[in-house]
């Protein structure tokens, strides 16, 4: 089998497939087309109208056309801000923003990971092991949602961070369905003098849709990978305040990078024009219902669904009424060709590897063209697949796995997940 092949396969599977990975979605022919074109030949090292090698003057001009739809995708004047988009990854983007203003030691307060927060926002695990770069190299402190509510009470974080006295605070990550107050927050860095880090990698394109709180001109920084909700390819765009364009550019080049992935920058170029459309608008609002939708279907169904609803494209589910954890039910749920991820949920009382949630979202399957009418069907799907069988706690995965080959109503409800897929073509032109 070459690689070819394997290419096949998979284009194969993600079309037959459910995919309500809350990070993933189904990129554009035309944004493949910059990413897999010839801009790869080329190294583009430093900023343009100061690259290190010759050769760059369309490189410098597909980069800048990417930095002005990306500040005007969302309202900011180029005298205010500035957007650097060569960070190759969103962790990278948050490692700069951390490494243009502050000092190894300096003091973080971020959202703790298993209430929806990110890695690389400082994470280390409660005994003060390191987990991520950012917590070996900051004093990260983290808030947390509330028991009840499952949300985040704005006095508390208040409280927290007149006590912690952080350099940087951070908003964002990957798992909290509900919107952020992007205003209040910055009121509060700004009332300690720290700055304000507003990652909002998941929700970029449901803010440029104008649909979510905005985190402009809150914020000091902004960081977002472009490969979510906001429909390009891997990458990063990372937004300051004018007075630290410097400061950022330099921590991106030479800080932490070489020459830029120029080819994914035109690919996130292609991604930000049509981010602009009134189409990908209307896109993003039924991304929005859609979530809506197939959290009460889940709800009325029996799953204790995280904070009682999302107000976003993204769910978070306590799977612990159908089975013992995340792990098992995302395996079942993979063998009928729903493909989700196991996801620690707020106050988790299981592990990273075996923790007892999943998440689901619906950005893929809206961009196939699916409504709010399919999601009762989606839902009752995950519903039949992961009653089949009952697991008992501990099951291995490799035991999780041998044990589905029996389960002989798994093939009967992926032949049904096949047949929602199928009337809604995706890459059919591939
Ligand atoms: N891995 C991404 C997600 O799935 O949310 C975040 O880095």
């Amino acid at each position: 089998m070459d690689i070819e092949n394997l290419i096949s396969k998979e284009l194969k599977y993600q079309q037959q497939q459910l995919k309500l990975i809350p990070s993933e979605n189904y990129v554009r022919p035309a944004v493949m087309k910059a990413v897999g074109s010839i801009l790869m030949n080329k190294y583009a090292e430093n900023y343009p109208g100061k690259r290190y090698y010759q050769g760059n003057k369309n490189m410098d001009e597909i980069e800048t056309l990417c930095q002005e739809r990306a500040l005007s995708l969302f309202g900011l004047s180029p005298e205010k801000w500035h957007v650097n988009v060569q960070a190759v990854l969103g962790s990278i983007g948050n490692l700069a923003v951390y490494n243009s203003v502050l000092e190894p030691g300096d003091r973080i307060l971020a959202m703790h990971l298993p209430h929806g927060g990110h890695l690389s926002h400082g994470w280390k695990l409660e005994d003060g092991k390191n987990v991520s770069f950012s917590g070996k190299i900051y004093d990260s402190y983290f808030y947390k949602v509330d028991k009840e509510t499952e949300t985040f009470d704005y006095d508390e974080i208040e409280k927290q961070a007149q006590e912690v006295r952080p350099k940087l605070i951070i908003s964002g990550g990957t798992a909290y369905p509900r919107d952020i107050d992007h205003s209040r927050l910055g009121e509060i860095a700004k009332s300690i003098g720290a700055y304000y880090l507003a990652d909002i990698a998941h929700e970029a394109g449901l803010i440029a849709s104008g649909l979510l709180n905005s985190p402009f001109p809150h914020a000091d920084f902004v960081t977002m990978t472009t490969r979510k909700t906001l429909r390009g390819p891997i990458g990063t765009l990372i937004f300051t305040r004018s007075e630290l364009a410097e400061a950022i550019d330099r921590a991106v080049f030479p800080g932490l990078q070489g020459g830029p992935m120029i080819n994914s920058i035109a690919g996130i170029a292609v991604a930000l024009k049509e981010a602009s459309s009134s189409e990908f608008r209307e896109y993003s609002k039924q991304v929005i219902l859609n979530a809506k939708t197939l959290s009460e279907e889940l709800s009325k169904l029996g799953f204790r669904v995280i904070s009682g609803g999302t107000e976003k494209h993204l769910i978070l589910v306590d799977i612990r009424a159908k089975q013992p954890d995340g792990l098992i039910a995302a395996e079942l749920l993979e063998a009928t060709d729903i493909i989700t991820n196991k996801n620690t949920i707020p106050y988790e009382t299981g592990t990273p590897w075996r923790p007892t949630g999943i998440r689901l979202g619906t950005p893929a399957v809206t961009t196939r063209g699916m409504r709010e009418k399919e999601m009762p069907e989606i839902a009752s799907l995950i519903e039949e697949t992961l009653n089949t069988t009952k697991f008992e706690p501990k099951t291995t995965r490799a035991e999780v796995r041998e044990a589905i080959t029996s389960i002989a109503e798994i093939n009967n409800i992926k032949d049904k997940v096949h047949k929602l897929t199928s009337r809604f073509p995706i890459y059919s032109e591939l």
